[in-house]
């Protein structure tokens, strides 16, 4: 892929030009990018418009609009093509969410679509979802991991508490918890009391599918 056209990506991205982003975009997957790096670019420019939001020259409804965008290219038949492919036959079962508070869905749903790729069975709770929803989809599905998503770094002290509702419901040692999150360094991980954390969804799906294969014990550590 050329240069100037991944740049044009980013600031197509950047300055909401739904029309150029997704002609770009098709563009990129006809030249063969890779997926995987196509999504990198796009947040690149999902970041930029995070920052002009920090400065006020962006609005909510600009961040809807940024939203939209990606979602649109997340669809695209060469996007879900590449995620539809299967590389394993079955691996694990796992049950994901958006911690309550956060209603953000593309980061998760990305994960999701690489566990999916993964052979994972995956229970997807949606966002916003509560302690009391984590622990009820758990006891029922009993799943070998928990992935909790949560964009807002307002969200460390919820993952704290669904983590904490595990030991109360004596499912903790049950289960392998994996949080995801740019926001998230080693401290809050800790703080956390998670088994692996990753601010990138790929290096996280990769962690999970090592955690299923070695059918391994505690404290594996992955961070992207
Ligand atoms: C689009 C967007 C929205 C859309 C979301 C649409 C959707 N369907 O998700 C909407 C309009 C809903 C929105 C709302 C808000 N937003 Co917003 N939003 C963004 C924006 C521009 C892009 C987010 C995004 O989709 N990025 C692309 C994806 C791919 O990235 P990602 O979600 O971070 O996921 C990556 C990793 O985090 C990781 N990952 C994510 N989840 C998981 C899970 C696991 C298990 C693993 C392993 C990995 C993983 O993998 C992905 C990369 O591979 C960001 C800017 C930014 N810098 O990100 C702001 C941003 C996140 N929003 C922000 C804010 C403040 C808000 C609002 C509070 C605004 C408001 N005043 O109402 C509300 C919050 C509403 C709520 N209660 O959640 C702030 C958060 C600041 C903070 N310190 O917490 C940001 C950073 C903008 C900014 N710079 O101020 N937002």
């Amino acid at each position: 892929m050329r240069n100037n056209i991944k740049e044009s990506l980013v600031s197509c991205v950047e300055q909401l030009d739904e029309e150029n982003s997704i002609r770009l975009a098709k563009e990129a997957l006809d030249d063969g990018i890779d997926p995987i790096y196509l999504l990198d670019l796009m947040n690149e420019g999902m970041k930029r418009v995070g920052i002009l939001y920090d400065c006020r020259d962006y609005f909510i409804a600009d961040l809807i609009m940024a939203g939209l965008i990606f979602r649109q290219i997340l669809e695209l038949e060469e996007m879900t093509d590449f995620f539809h492919r299967t590389y394993d036959k079955k691996s694990g079962k796992i049950v994901i969410g958006t911690v309550k508070g956060d209603i953000h869905d593309i980061g998760k749903d990305i994960f999701r679509y690489m566990l999916e790729a993964y052979g994972f069975d995956v229970i997807d709770l949606g966002v916003d979802v509560s302690r009391e929803i984590f622990v009820k989809n758990v006891e029922k599905h009993n799943p070998d991991i928990l992935a909790l998503s949560g964009v807002l770094t307002s969200t460390v002290d919820e993952m704290k508490e669904v983590v904490n509702s595990m030991v109360e419901a004596h499912l903790r040692d049950k289960v392998k918890i994996i949080i995801g999150a740019n926001h998230l360094t080693q401290d809050a991980f800790r703080f956390i009391g998670a088994d692996g954390f990753a601010t990138d969804a790929s290096v996280g799906a990769k962690l999970c599918r090592e955690w299923v294969n070695a059918g391994n014990g505690q404290g594996v550590e992955g961070n992207g």
